[in-house]
């Protein structure tokens, strides 16, 4: 680390989609910026997430930035669900376009991150060698909801003798898998997506699950170009529709405003059939009651469990591979052949809920029924999500007072942007945002749109410091509560919640609705940023 650390007026930690376009609007405002990112290129998620299959499963011509008409207009997307290394290219794309590279300081870790009150500044540490600290009047966070990844403590894990791989950390120059004895731990959305791939190449595959995964087709292909001139034509429309979403995408196949129980069962089906035929997470909206009521939520997952038996050729798998917790409390999956990935003669299912992982051996996976042998050990077991990265970097605000520790018992925000006792320090799609409930372009462009407003605000009333109120920010936790508690969401066990992290507290971390959400924001913003103290 140099001595004199480089000073600026905003540095960004992460270049995903959130870091790229805060870098582009902050120097738009004339902000001097600085954006460092640990990987060694842009792209952020889809930098990290290599693993054969990987895809986004909202539809790329709206899991695409909207701030920039003529970038949309160009931009082509090849297919209805963009696989990875596409999205890396637009990403890619968008930091040459925009010329951010510059303000880019890439495999540079920001470490710890400490509030000088007195100089009102923020001091910057990183894992370089021999690059500068910084020193910043403000910082957004850009650390992204999923970008921690989560190996379970398997006895024995660092004895395997062949490859481990977490889908989360896969090599940049692929793995193959070609006559490979393959095993995967994890159903969600990973694992769905990477199994039917590995399962073409390998010699056998064997998935390790221990909760089936609700799951909708994809039916992904090539765009159709007259569908997307259409679309291109009213672009601007569509981004404002989809703002108008709970879940901000999907204005293209609305939500039934009706109750799956007002209807016979005959009509349900024929929605449910509806849906499953157009693919993809609008299956959810096929009635408006589905994540309040359990008797309708009901009527759903009993439509999706007969599809995995009218799909999976041997009842007993087929039943084992059936959800049985509520659809859509979990992260929904949707997927390319992942059911019938199972009819293959080289796939095997192990039901780690009936058979307990015991062990890592070198030879394989020892679940109390016997050792799967195996060359390759797949981990597709998740993110410690939402607060993972920031928990990470040592933040130390106001008065000595760590994020670590007021977070102790679950993450307190002012919006999902902010911390009391953390002045000048914002997060993008942070927790008591709605943002993994949604399409995250759109909650990352409102973000980055609305501290980019505030923060414009402040220069023009005088105000070097922005801080959230303490009354304004524990409202706002009971309001994401009080939320969260009309649904079904906080009923099973999931990263939402962060059940799957071993020791951490169990709060339901999104906020579900967007259109509310920034309903609210604007409304805060047209008070004087009420709730917060402008110095
Ligand atoms: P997820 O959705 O958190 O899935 C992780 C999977 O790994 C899930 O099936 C877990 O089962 C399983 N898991 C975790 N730990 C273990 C152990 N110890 N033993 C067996 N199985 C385990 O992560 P993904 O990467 O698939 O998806 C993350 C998000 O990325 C996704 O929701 C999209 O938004 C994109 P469990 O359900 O906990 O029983």
């Amino acid at each position: 680390m140099t001595d004199t650390p480089r000073s600026v007026d905003l540095l960004v930690v992460g270049a995903g989609f959130a870091g790229l376009y805060m870098l582009h609007r902050a120097r738009g405002q004339g902000l001097d910026t600085v954006v460092v990112e640990a990987a060694e290129g842009v792209g952020g998620t889809w930098w990290w997430n290599r693993y054969p299959g990987a895809r986004c499963d909202v539809e790329s011509v709206e899991y695409s930035y909207s701030f920039d008409e003529d970038l949309q207009q160009e931009w082509e997307w090849s297919e209805r669900y963009a696989p990875q290394p596409e999205i890396l290219r637009y990403l890619e794309h968008v930091a040459d376009r925009f010329d951010l590279r510059r303000d880019i300081v890439l495999g540079t870790r920001v470490t710890a991150a400490g509030w000088d009150d007195a100089a009102g500044r923020w001091r910057i540490t990183t894992d370089a060698a021999d690059g500068p600290a910084y020193d910043a009047r403000c910082m957004v966070m850009a650390t992204g909801c999923l970008s921690m990844p989560m190996t379970p403590d398997i006895p024995g894990a660092e004895d395997f003798a062949g490859t481990t791989l977490h889908t989360g950390r896969w090599p940049a120059e692929g793995v193959d898998v070609t006559g490979q004895r393959v095993g995967v731990i994890g159903t969600g959305s990973s694992g769905v997506q990477s199994v039917p791939v590995l399962a073409r190449d390998a010699a056998e595959l064997t998935v390790f699950q221990r909760t089936p995964a609700y799951t909708v087709p994809a039916h992904n292909g090539p765009l159709d170009p007259d569908e997307v001139a259409a679309i291109k034509a009213g672009y601007p429309e569509l981004r404002e529709a989809n703002r108008q979403m709970g879940t901000a995408f999907g204005a293209r196949f609305p939500p039934n405003d009706g109750s799956a129980l007002a209807v016979d069962e005959e009509e349900r089906t024929e929605v449910y059939e509806r849906r499953w035929a157009a693919g993809g997470l609008p299956f959810l909206a096929a009635f408006n009651d589905l994540l309040v009521d359990p008797a309708a939520n009901e009527t759903a997952a009993d439509f999706v469990r007969g599809k995995v038996r009218s799909i999976v050729d041997d009842p007993e798998v087929a039943e084992r591979l059936s959800p049985r917790q509520v659809i859509g409390c979990k992260r929904m999956c949707v997927d390319t052949g992942y059911l019938a990935t199972f009819n293959r003669a080289n796939v095997h299912l192990v039901d780690v809920a009936e058979t307990p992982i015991e062990a890592v051996t070198p030879e394989g996976v020892r679940t109390t029924e016997g050792t799967t042998e195996l060359d390759v050990l797949v981990f597709a077991t998740g993110f410690d999500a939402m607060t993972g990265a920031l928990a990470r970097i040592a933040i130390t605000g106001r008065d000595g007072r760590r994020l670590a520790d007021e977070w102790e018992a679950g993450p307190h925000t002012y919006l999902g942007l902010a911390m009391e006792g953390f002045p000048n320090l914002f997060t993008v799609t942070g927790p008591g945002s709605p943002s993994v409930l949604t399409n995250m372009v759109v909650s990352i462009e409102h973000h980055v749109e609305w501290i980019g407003d505030l923060l414009a605000h402040a220069e023009e009333v005088g105000a070097e410091r922005i801080e959230a109120d303490h009354g304004a920010q524990e409202g706002w936790v009971e309001y994401v509560n009080a939320v969260a508690g009309i649904t079904l969401f906080p009923t099973c066990s999931s990263w939402y919640l962060g059940a799957n992290v071993p020791g951490k507290p169990r709060v339901f971390m999104p906020l579900p609705g967007f259109p509310a959400y920034a309903e609210h924001c604007a409304h805060v913003a047209a008070n004087g940023y009420e709730g917060f103290t402008l110095t």
